[in-house]
């Protein structure tokens, strides 16, 4: 991805309105897409306030203006429901009122309130802590839950297409541009062991047990905030990938990421394993956020979610290895094959702990506990 100068942030951020003169500048934050800086301002009362200005990625959004379209209807109408201005996240305008600025040079510039006294997590440093962002991520979905899906623009097609994610795949492998392919053969053959897989969710859409919803698509722990203060659920973050969707694949992100007893790119891959407990507690959260919004056939799904996640995940980022490292931001050579190796380790466990993680989720139907 290409590197961004303070410069270029710089010019950037003198067209967006802001409360007073830029005083700093920097890189910000562990997002693996967009480039994101922290902009601080001295206001005339000489308070300071603070902006998160991002150079939107589009190599990945190939239509920025429909991103932004998306994020200001959803924020709009979220805003209606809750007055809070730490619980939403606002675009700042600019100078002519609009909500993006294309540079000179066709980068595509966005800026948001800083929300201030927040977290924003790589890892949940408590139970109550990954409690809090399931319950952030539930209401999400639950305040959405009568947002007209047809207003969103599928702003990155066939995202959670898991079935099409693999036939892309297995283009990469035949076209094997960077010559990698002979040297992640085991990799590619967990993939091929499992394919029967890939369709269930789709499946049982069409059989009527799983609906579309709006969902948000990319439910990392670092895409919610919680409270500094309190450690309580704040503000839901990353609205990027807004669109119809499944949300057993919102809470399934979610496990895959922060349920996972490794780091998404820990090197040593036999470090990572389902925690049940941070599942059970995640999904409690989840349900409890919902309001109910849920059926039994959804949640006895949440299982079938994280494990479609995690494998969708480890594939996307073997998929980038053999391309050659051109999608997520990577910070040595063989970073994606790492993620890779952790996710792929991860859905064995997960394999192993079948039976457990289907009865949890059928204890919360409300037909069997
Ligand atoms: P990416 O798409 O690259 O992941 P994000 O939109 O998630 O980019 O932003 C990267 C990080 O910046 C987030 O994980 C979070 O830590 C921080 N961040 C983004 N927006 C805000 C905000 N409005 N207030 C506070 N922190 C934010
Ligand atoms: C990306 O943007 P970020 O870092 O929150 C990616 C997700 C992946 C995740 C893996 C738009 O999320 O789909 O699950 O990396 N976002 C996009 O860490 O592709
Ligand atoms: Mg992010």
């Amino acid at each position: 991805m290409e590197r961004i100068t303070l410069a270029q942030a710089g010019n950037a951020a003198g067209q967006f309105q802001l409360a007073g003169e830029p005083v700093g500048c920097a890189p910000y934050g562990n997002g693996h897409i967009n480039n994101t800086f922290l902009l601080s301002c001295a206001a005339a009362d000489g308070a300071t306030v603070r902006y998160i200005l991002q150079a939107i990625n589009t190599a990945v959004f190939r239509k920025p203006e429909q991103v932004i379209a998306n994020i200001e209807r959803v924020t709009d109408y979220l805003r209606a429901g809750n007055p809070d201005p730490r619980a939403v996240m606002r675009l700042v305008p600019t100078a002519s009122g609009a909500h993006y600025y294309t540079d000179g040079d066709g980068r595509c510039w966005r800026m948001y309130d800083f929300i201030e006294d927040s977290l924003s997590l790589d890892r949940p440093e408590s139970e109550s802590d990954f409690y809090q962002s399931a319950v952030a991520f539930g209401r999400f979905q639950r305040d959405l839950n009568g947002f007209p899906a047809d207003q969103l623009f599928e702003t990155i097609p066939d995202f959670h297409n898991t079935p099409k994610r693999y036939r892309d795949f297995l283009a990469a492998v035949q076209q094997d541009v960077c010559g990698r392919a002979a040297s992640v053969e085991r990799e590619i053959a967990f993939l091929r062991e499992r394919e029967d897989f890939y369709s269930v969710l789709f499946d049982a859409n069409r059989d009527g047990r799983l609906p579309l919803r709006v969902t948000h698509n990319d439910t990392k722990l670092n895409n919610v905030l919680l409270d500094r203060a309190t450690r309580t659920a704040l503000c839901v973050i990353d609205l990027d990938t807004i669109m119809p969707g499944f949300s057993v694949n919102d809470f399934g992100d979610s496990i895959r990421f922060g349920a996972n007893t490794a780091a998404e790119d820990e090197p040593d891959w036999t470090k990572a394993s389902i925690d049940l407990s941070l599942f059970e507690t995640y999904l409690k959260g989840y349900l409890d956020g919902c309001g109910g919004a849920m059926e039994a056939p959804e949640i006895l799904l949440l299982p079938e979610g994280a494990k479609m996640m995690t494998i969708e995940c480890g594939m996307r980022f073997l998929t980038d290895y053999l391309q050659g490292d051109t999608y997520f931001k990577t910070q040595y050579p063989e970073h994606n094959l790492v993620r890779c190796h952790t996710q792929f380790r991860l859905v064995a466990d997960m394999e192993q702990h079948w039976d457990a993680m289907k009865a949890i989720a059928a204890s919360y139907t409300g037909e069997v506990k």
